[in-house]
């Protein structure tokens, strides 16, 4: 327990994980509620989520700045994270409002020609400054925040600061993303910042925050050595893997992690019940103990209306980040809600009632299948009231990942259709070489007249941060992702790919990463009937030479 120890929140997304965090290690943290909050507080940490300038308008609107201003220097110990930690620079290219400036930089866009952006998952930091004068065991505690060059962080975010010369005595450490060098956390005197998740970032990030908590951070200036950062060929941004529950109510009424076979899921002899193959919470941390990179919930009974406060997700999601430590992400009735008695709740609300209970991504299927045919109903325009834009705007692209459930359509030659076509190594039932993928709605109970190439550019022009890529034919079969259509979005987005859908054991995952350039690969099955191990396929991948992040030590 540390008295004094405040969170200065502006209500922009999940910041129950870091209150969780920071619970974990034994510590109780209050909100900032006035701005004479900041002042009184001992700790203080400023959590930033969202855009720059949506950070910086709410701190100004509630008369935060001054007294953060204030309390900076004043000596007592700051960390900030991720737009927290953009906030100290002098302003940023996202926004005209002007950042605090307690430290001299502009905040930048990465180069988005040459990568996918967001710069999103697990990275890993050089240290840049040392303290020679410490003992060995101390040097690593005292001056790097426990910030250890071989594990991975969690990121999060389309701008950064670029390290120069400006920024060199403030730079504690260093990450990679391309050919870019960023500033991943700084650090001088009282103040300390990441622009990495430490309450995201698994064990190792709960040791910085430790770090943070007891205090072991501040250093004396004077001796400190400041390094280069090394350039390499390659960053170290780990491919992530994702496990995915799928979670409805069974016939009992309880809720369950299911998994079916080109989304049935029912048993297919017997009675017919839900296949029923764990309880969500619990299998959640698992896979985070395990080694998941990310934790991802379905509720695939979504297309029945719910009432907003009868949600079921809202409780699993407020328990799991309790325990669990990597991003969380829900699907689902992601989409406007009417309550019995007539009152509509916006998708925008329903997303926010989510990030609150501890969720980091929202991931939309259905409603973007209209939100894109809206779009290209309307010449291509956007109108600003979509689901994708809304939630975008208020907690930004990352937040917003599109979930895709397509099914091939077979045609004998691709003059038959106006849609995309793709040829597939799968011939179809005639013998047909191409397909085009239809997306679907309902989880897959509706087809629509939209393909996939079409929804994905879409989405991606209304502001959405990444795709789900599942496909209906590959679901639950275990023979291998769908590759074609892989690299076919591959090629029409920027925002990263995460595939899924047919993942059947180790090889899977090395066929995935050398032949498309998704970031991330995601599993339900094989992780549910523990029929292969997440360490092992990262085993495998570590092998196979693919970066991906190894399991920390528990703390
Ligand atoms: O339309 O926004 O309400 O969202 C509904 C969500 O529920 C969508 O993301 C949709 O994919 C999902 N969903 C709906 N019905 C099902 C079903 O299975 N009956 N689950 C369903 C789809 C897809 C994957 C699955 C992978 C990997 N699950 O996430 O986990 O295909 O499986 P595998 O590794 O076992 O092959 P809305």
């Amino acid at each position: 327990m540390t008295a004094g120890l405040y969170m200065l929140d502006y209500g922009a997304g999940n910041v129950r994980s870091l209150v969780n965090a920071v619970n974990r290690l034994g510590y109780e943290i209050e909100f900032v509620k006035d701005p004479s909050d900041i002042l009184k507080a001992q700790k203080l940490i400023f959590p930033g989520v969202g855009a720059f300038g949506h950070a910086m308008e709410a701190l100004n609107s509630k008369g935060y700045s001054e007294p953060l201003k204030q309390y900076i220097a004043s000596g007592r110990p700051f960390m900030g994270i991720c737009v927290g930690m953009q906030s100290l620079f002098e302003g940023s290219d996202e926004s005209d409002i002007p950042g605090l400036g307690v430290i001299p930089g502009i905040v930048k866009q990465f180069n988005k020609e040459t990568k996918a952006v967001p710069h999103m998952g697990w990275n890993a930091s050089q240290i840049l400054k040392t303290q020679p004068t410490q003992a060995e065991e101390q040097q690593q505690q005292s001056i790097s925040y426990s910030i250890n060059e071989e594990s991975s962080y969690y990121f999060v975010h389309s701008y950064a600061v670029p390290y120069d010369e400006k920024v060199k005595d403030w730079t504690l450490t260093t990450t990679q993303y391309g050919d870019e060098v960023f500033v991943s956390s700084v650090q001088k005197g009282n103040v300390f910042a990441t622009q990495f998740h430490p309450e995201k970032s698994g064990f190792a990030g709960l040791r910085v925050l430790r770090s943070f908590l007891t205090g072991s951070g501040i250093v004396d200036e004077s001796t400190v050595m400041i390094k280069e950062p090394e350039i390499y060929k390659h960053d170290r941004l780990g491919k992530r893997i994702i496990a995915c529950l799928d979670v409805r109510s069974n016939d009992a009424g309880d809720l369950v992690v299911t998994k079916g076979d080109q989304y049935d899921v029912r048993e297919k002899s017997g009675d017919n019940d839900v296949r029923n193959l764990g309880k969500p919470v619990d299998l959640a941390r698992r896979y985070f103990e395990e080694g998941a990179d990310e934790v991802t919930f379905l509720n695939i009974t979504s297309f029945r209306n719910c009432p907003l406060g009868d949600l079921p997700m809202l409780e699993v999601l407020r328990r799991t980040s309790e325990t669990v430590f990597v991003p969380l992400t829900i699907g689902g009735g992601i989409r406007d809600v009417v309550d019995p008695d007539g009152t509509v709740h916006p998708a925008f609300e329903v997303a926010g009632e989510y990030f609150r209970s501890g969720a980091d991504k929202v991931s939309i299927g259905s409603d973007a299948v209209y939100a894109a045919e809206k779009y290209y109903a309307n010449g291509g325009q956007k109108d600003g009231t979509t689901a994708i834009e809304t939630i975008a705007k208020a907690y930004g692209a990352q937040a917003v990942v599109i979930s895709v459930d397509p099914r091939r359509v077979y045609v004998k030659d691709p003059s038959e259709t106006i849609h995309h076509v793709v040829k597939n190594s799968q011939a179809g039932p005639n013998g047909e070489q191409y397909c085009w993928y239809q997306c679907t709605v309902k989880g897959g109970r509706e087809g629509r007249d939209l393909d996939v190439r079409q929804l994905v550019i879409a989405c991606e022009a209304l502001g959405a941060g990444e795709i789900l890529l599942n496909c209906m034919d590959r679901d639950g079969t275990n023979s291998g992702y769908e590759l074609e259509l892989i690299n076919d979005v591959k090629a029409a987005v920027k925002i990263p790919v995460i595939a899924s859908s047919g993942a059947g054991c180790v090889e899977h995952f090395d066929q995935v990463f050398e032949k498309t350039n998704v970031e991330a690969a995601l599993a339900a099955g094989i992780f549910h009937r523990r029929e292969v191990p997440i360490q092992d396929v990262k085993k495998h991948l570590a092998k196979c030479n693919v970066n991906c992040r190894a399991l920390d030590p528990v703390l």
